[in-house]
This record gives structure tokens, sequence and C-alpha cells, in this order.
């Protein structure tokens, strides 16, 4: 338990909130060790069937606390090369690699690693008035937490090369017209049309949409050949799945689809 953190099951539902707001949302050593154990619940635990990620107060989360960075009270130069090994990586390949639905509300400013964690989850929303920062070039560092592989390939080279070098803050309406977010809704609407959209997914056939993330995942580095053997292995899973019985069976019988996630 850490004060960091909010954590709330409901309707299949975990719900993680990123709570210090008065450092809008840096990390610290406690919230990511708090995040970790909170996505490794999400992974393990049966009843959860979609994850969503949000922050608490005005912003989404501002990145690495630079107030831990300060190098006037340490005579020791930091080696990032182990906070990101020990701390963003695991967190970014957990994201990645939880066969579940995974939402993230950016209901405020995401900047630096905050940004980019959000661009790992599946379906992003944000509120109309937050902004995406890719903060890092102003304190000279480079994009982390996957942002050089998920700008370009959400982006394109241009797109990505410009909010790293520049660090300029992309709205969420234009974020949502580059195809870099799922959608920015109004800021009083965010909560709930994320909550629903959530508790939607996780009384669906989340056995399937695991498979669909992972299939879609690997795209990026299969060839069109390798893609379509994937697709056929991972149909075969899915039709051999209670979900797809169901599925098909309410379909026939027109009533509404009771799914189990199995
Ligand atoms: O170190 C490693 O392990 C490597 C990994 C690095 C990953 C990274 O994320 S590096 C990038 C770190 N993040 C940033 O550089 C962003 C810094 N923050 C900002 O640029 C701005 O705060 C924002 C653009 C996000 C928001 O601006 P604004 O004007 O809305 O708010 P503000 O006034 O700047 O911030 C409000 C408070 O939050 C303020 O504290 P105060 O004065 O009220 O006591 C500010 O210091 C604090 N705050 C904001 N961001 C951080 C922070 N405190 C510590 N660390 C932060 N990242």
């Amino acid at each position: 338990n850490s004060d960091t953190l909010i954590v709330a099951a409901s309707d299949g539902v975990l719900t993680l909130t990123l709570n210090r707001p008065d450092k809008l949302n840096a990390f610290n050593e406690e919230m990511h060790r708090a995040l970790r154990a909170g996505m490794e619940r999400a992974r393990d635990d049966n009843s959860v069937r979609a994850v969503l990620l949000t922050g608490a107060g005005r912003a989404f989360c501002a990145g690495q606390d630079l107030g831990d960075r300060d190098p006037r009270k340490s005579a020791e130069t930091p080696d990032l090369g182990y906070t990101i090994e020990t701390f963003y990586n695991p967190l970014l390949r957990l994201i990645r690699s939880i066969n579940k639905p995974m939402l993230c509300a950016v209901n405020g400013v995401a900047a630096g690693a905050g940004a980019n964690i959000a661009l790992a989850c599946d379906i992003v929303l944000a509120a109309r008035s937050a902004k995406f920062i890719q903060a890092f070039s102003k304190i000279g560092l480079i994009p982390d937490s996957g942002g050089t592989w998920s700008l370009p390939r959400l982006l394109g080279e241009a797109r990505a090369k410009g909010l790293a070098l520049t660090a300029e803050p992309l709205p969420a309406e234009t974020a949502a017209a580059w195809g870099m977010i799922w959608k920015a809704v109004d800021d009083d609407q965010l909560m709930a049309e994320a909550s629903a959209l959530a508790k939607r997914l996780a009384a669906g056939p989340t056995f399937g949409l695991g498979l669909t993330k992972q299939a879609i995942q690997s795209a990026a580095s299969n060839t069109l050949d390798q893609q379509l053997d994937l697709e056929r292995d991972l149909q075969r899973r899915a039709g051999r799945s209670a979900d797809y019985a169901e599925g098909v069976a309410a379909f026939l019988d027109k009533r509404a689809a009771q799914f189990k996630g199995e």
C-alpha cells in the first residue's frame, strides 16, 4: 500500500490513479514501486479484465521527479541507465505484455516519461485541455519509456523528431487528429467516458481482446507472411475459447452475450 497510487477495483476494471498531485504526479521511487505492484496485480488477478490508468489533480504525470535528480544535492552523477532499467523499462514491458485492455485517461499534462507511459497503453483518451510534451530535450535527455519506438510508429519520423527535438506541447485534439491517441473528450466527460469504455471492454471477450492486442503489437516487426501465420495461430486459440462459443450462440439466440474472458 502506498499513498502515491490509488487502487480501485470494480466491474472487472482495475483503476490505478497516480497520486502525487502537488508534483504533477512525477515519479519518485515509491510511486514506481506502487505502480509496478498495481500492474502486477492487473496481470495476475483473473478478476481484473481491463485496466484504467489516470492521474489525480490537474496533471496526468510530469515524468521523473527532478527534485530527486538535483545535481547540487549529490556529489555523484546519477546513473540514469540504472533507473531506466530498474523502473521505467519493466513498467513499459508490463503495460505492453499484459494480455488485457490497458486504457489511459490523460486528465491533464503528460510530460516526459508521463507522456510515453500513456502512449504505451492500448487506448488513450485525453481531456481536451491536456497536452503531451516530450520534455526530455529541455533538460538534455532523450525520450525514454519507449518514446523513440512509439512516436515514429504512431506519427512517422518527421512528427516524432519535431516533438522530441522541440519539446513543444501537443494539444490533445491535435494528438487525436494525428493518430497518436484514440480520442480527445470534454474535460468534464473524461472519467465517465473512460470508465464506461473500460467497463464495456472488461465485460467483453477479453481472451480474444488479449490475443488481438498481441497480434497488432507483433505487426511492426513481422513480415506479412509471418503476420498471416500468427493470425492463423491466434485465431485457432480464439476459436477454442468459451467466449467465442458464447458469442456465436448469443448472436444466434438474439441475446446479449455473457463473456467470461476464457
Ligand atoms: O531520471 C531518470 O531516472 C531518467 C528518466 C527520465 C524520465 C523523465 O521523465 S525526464 C523528464 C522529466 N520531466 C520534465 O522535465 C517535466 C518537468 N515539468 C514541466 O516541464 C512542467 O512542470 C509541466 C510542463 C509538466 C507543467 O507546467 P505547469 O506550468 O503547468 O506547472 P509547474 O508550475 O511547472 O509545476 C507545478 C508544480 O509541480 C511545481 O512545484 P511548485 O513550484 O508548485 O512547488 C513544479 O516544480 C512541480 N513539478 C512539475 N514537474 C515536476 C515537478 N516536480 C518535480 N519533478 C517534475 N518532473
